[in-house]
């Protein structure tokens, strides 16, 4: 059999990847029959395909990708670290260098009285950390029966048994027996849809309260947790109202429950500071960490962990851990990105240029007659589309139908701009700069044109009926 290379025809590559691997979220041959596109380099913010095309990566990978395609950098930071020591474990009282200088580097980034860190694969392994973690912080001291988290619906925190129970994803619900015991969500802050006739201050507070709620309801000596991203990412980037979030911190306060906040996408620049929890102005106990801690050039996550539940955790064993964790090599390459996003001030770019300069250009978007509104915090927006502004209906059509028809037309522009629900995300590479930022919107306006046309032509233009 030919060697298989990027040289390889389509079809062939195409037929090959049908016949042996299984897709994560995939409709296994649904696929088969279209055949998956196949992306062979990418440079910058820039992915090229098996057929040529140049394609605009508006997500970033899966959300990760933060200091952009092709730094050879990291190349060489993983290439020398696999020379001289390759892996070795974090367990039995051993250490190497790369999660000793990763850690401590971990420890200045983050804010103040966050000094220890538990290396992960992934985030949903960070999150399955995180789980045992903070009940084994009651269990020491003295309150085992402290061990339901509240998460939210929509959430998303990974997909391993432990995270996916986290997450709110029905769907995951669905398949496998999740969610496990013990944890209990609440509504997600979704303005656009769901706040009826309220304003989005008077919903952010009834989105909060519905924590106090919850917390009353199964009682306050079980609660250990909640659990939250700071900027819910794969539900639909929804940025909540400004009343959220002080009201979340009120309600986590008075009943002293641990606050997780899931920084896996937020993290590492995408809201225009190094961690989301600064952007919204939270002071979490616990916050995940992955995908931008090593833009994705490496698998690893990661749990930050505030001294107060790490000098009690030390006070037991915490018979937890990964084969990965704290790999050498990929905590190389996260110290690498973390130097190049701090020294480039890349961060700060987000915060202050170019950041704003997105938010302009993504905000007029609402020009466009299928665009209600346009959110957008640093780098990571979404457009909630509408066959009626006023009134913020939704479409008649099974939910996700417009949404997918949209970023059809937005792949055949070359632009990836995912949709969730008939909501469309972007979260692009961090090193975007304007010429690609105008790029980016002149393509989703052209999609969003072409979409609009279909819709007319195929009378999807219609609202749902009022419930
Ligand atoms: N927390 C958050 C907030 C995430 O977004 C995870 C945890 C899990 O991380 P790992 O590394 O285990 O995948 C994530 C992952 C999507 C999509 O469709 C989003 C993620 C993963 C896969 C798909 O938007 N986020």
């Amino acid at each position: 059999m030919a060697i298989i290379s990027v040289q390889s025809p389509t079809a062939e590559l195409q037929a090959l990847d049908a016949a042996h691997h299984m897709h994560p979220f995939t409709h296994g041959s649904e696929l088969a029959q279209k055949g998956a596109r196949v992306i062979t380099r990418a440079d910058g913010v820039w992915l090229n395909d098996s057929d040529g095309n140049r394609i605009l990566d508006a997500m970033a990978g899966l959300w990760c990708v933060n200091i952009g395609y092709g730094r050879r950098e990291l190349a060489q930071a993983a290439a020398r670290q696999m020379e001289e020591l390759p892996y070795y474990n974090t367990f039995f009282q051993t250490t190497h260098v790369p999660a000793i200088a990763l850690s401590k580097k971990l420890s200045d980034l983050a804010p103040e009285g966050f000094n220890q860190v538990f290396f992960a694969g992934s985030g949903s392994e960070a999150n399955d950390t995180n789980l045992r973690l903070v009940r084994t912080y009651w269990a020491a001291k003295g309150q085992p029966e402290r061990n339901i988290v509240i998460s939210r619906w929509n959430a998303y925190h990974g997909s391993s048994v432990g995270s996916g129970s986290l997450g709110g994803m029905k769907g995951m619900h669905m398949q496998g027996g999740l969610p496990i015991p013990d944890i209990h969500h609440i509504d997600q802050p979704n303005w656009w849809a769901e706040g009826d006739d309220m304003t989005p201050e008077e919903f952010g507070l009834e989105r909060a309260r519905q924590l106090e709620a919850k917390i009353e309801e199964l009682g306050p000596d079980r609660v250990a947790a909640f659990i939250a991203e700071p900027i819910q990412g794969a539900g639909g980037v929804i940025v909540p109202p400004d009343s959220y979030w002080p009201e979340v911190q009120r309600i986590v306060d008075k009943y002293g429950i641990l606050l997780i906040a899931d920084e896996v996408i937020c993290g590492f620049g995408r809201t225009g500071n190094w961690f989301g929890s600064q952007t919204v102005n939270i002071r979490p106990h616990v916050m995940t960490i992955a995908k931008g801690l090593s833009s994705g050039y490496q698998p690893i996550g990661g749990s930050l962990v505030c001294d107060e539940v790490a000098e009690v955790v030390a006070g037991v064993e915490f018979n937890h851990g990964y084969t990965y964790s704290g790999h050498p090599v990929a905590c190389a390459v996260a110290l690498e990105n973390l130097r190049i996003l701090d020294e480039e001030g890349i961060v700060t770019r987000v915060r202050e240029e170019t950041g704003p300069y997105l938010k302009e250009k993504f905000e007029s978007l609402t020009d466009h007659p299928l665009v209600g509104e346009a959110k957008i915090v640093g780098m990571m927006g979404s457009i909630a589309l509408t066959p009626d502004k006023d009134s913020r209906a939704a479409f008649a059509s099974d939910p996700g139908t417009v949404g997918f028809i949209c970023r059809e037309r937005c792949f055949s522009n070359n632009l990836i701009m995912r949709h969730v629900g008939d909501r469309m995300i972007i979260s692009p590479p961090l090193v975007i700069d304007r010429e690609e930022i105008d790029i980016l919107i002149d393509r989703a306006w052209q999609s969003l044109d072409e979409t609009h046309v279909r819709l007319k032509d195929e009378g999807l233009m219609k609202a749902k009926a009022a419930a």
